[in-house]
């Protein structure tokens, strides 16, 4: 499946909410761009969680355009498509290879956003470019998470380091990359944990992960990947604020966007979040991952619409 297609499956329900919204405007003939049209599209934008400064910003652009004079439905669109892609602008970031040696990634986030998975689908893409991965398993704080990403280590074929229940994930972190570096693994992705008895402990974690790293491969960890969950909408922008100051990220995956009618909230955290999206998750499957571009995604997001 081509980007478009997998940015458009994963927004399919945000799409199906302004389909039905965009429709209604322009239910009458000769629908006017007054007042009353504006707020009304505001409200539509707002539904989608882009944010209230970015809907109001599209409007006033729409505004501007179109006030006062009888509008079609696919003028109004191509206009507000237009501002959106400007509002998201930025060139598409794929993980970054290191020169040498293995690239280590650290995926970090809180419970349940989606950091695991993310892995799997990571590790199928770079496996599917010939690439050898192996897993460092570093959420030892539940049995359960270990285990779920040795399924997933099973079933793509990667190597996994783990280590008991409750042991030092900086530890295993760090025989993750040993044993990557020992076998000539071109990437080595290190999951961590989203919850520990306090937020301020668990942001120590990530910190010493990230040392110890850097001890090991001078420029590592190469990339970190701060996962946020989609569902949870603007929640991700004070998310991405607290592990920025524990750890030094450098780019988000936003998963589940498949599971919410709010993809707009992709426009919220791009304005409010310093980090660039490096790619979207549609799904639950290991090849449900799209890279992020702002063009396609806007093109999908209003795919159908009209
Ligand atoms: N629909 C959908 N579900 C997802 C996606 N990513 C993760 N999930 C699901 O969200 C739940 C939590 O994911 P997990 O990777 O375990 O989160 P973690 O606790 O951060 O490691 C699991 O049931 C996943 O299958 C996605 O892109 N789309
Ligand atoms: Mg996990």
């Amino acid at each position: 499946m081509g980007l478009f297609d997998k940015l458009k499956q994963g927004l399919r329900k945000t799409t199906q909410l302004l389909n039905t919204d965009i429709r209604d405007l322009f239910k009458s003939e000769g629908r006017m761009a007054d007042a009353a049209f504006l707020e009304e599209l505001f409200e539509t934008l707002v539904k989608t969680d882009m944010g209230v400064e970015a809907a109001q910003e599209t409007v006033d652009q729409i505004g501007e355009a179109f006030r006062g004079r009888v509008v079609e439905m696919a003028d109004v669109l191509e206009e507000i498509k237009k501002y959106l892609k400007k509002l998201l602008a930025q060139p598409p970031e794929p993980i970054r290879f290191a020169s040498a040696g293995p690239t280590v990634i650290m995926v970090a986030g809180v419970n349940g956003c989606g950091k695991t998975t993310t892995i799997a689908k990571l590790t199928g893409m770079f496996q599917a470019e010939g690439k050898k991965v192996v897993l460092g398993a570093a959420d030892t704080f539940r049995a359960a998470a270990v285990e779920q990403l040795a399924i997933w280590a099973e079933r793509l074929g990667a190597e996994i380091v783990t280590g008991p229940s409750g042991s030092d994930p900086a530890s295993v972190a760090h025989r993750a990359v040993a044993r990557a570096i020992e076998s000539n693994a071109e990437v080595c992705i290190v999951d961590t944990a989203g919850r520990l008895q306090t937020q301020r402990n668990l942001m120590q974690q990530l910190s010493k992960i990230h040392r110890v790293l850097g001890k090991q491969i001078a420029d590592a960890p190469h990339e970190v990947i701060l996962v946020l969950d989609a569902t949870t909408g603007q929640n991700g922008i004070s998310q991405a604020r607290h592990f920025t100051e524990a750890v030094r990220c450098t780019g988000l995956v936003l998963a589940k966007l498949d599971g919410t009618a709010k993809g707009g909230v992709v426009v919220a955290i791009r304005k409010r979040v310093g980090l660039p999206v490096k790619y979207v998750g549609v799904g639950e499957k290991a090849e449900d991952i799209a890279l992020f571009e702002p063009g396609p995604f806007v093109d999908a997001l209003f795919a159908d619409v009209g």
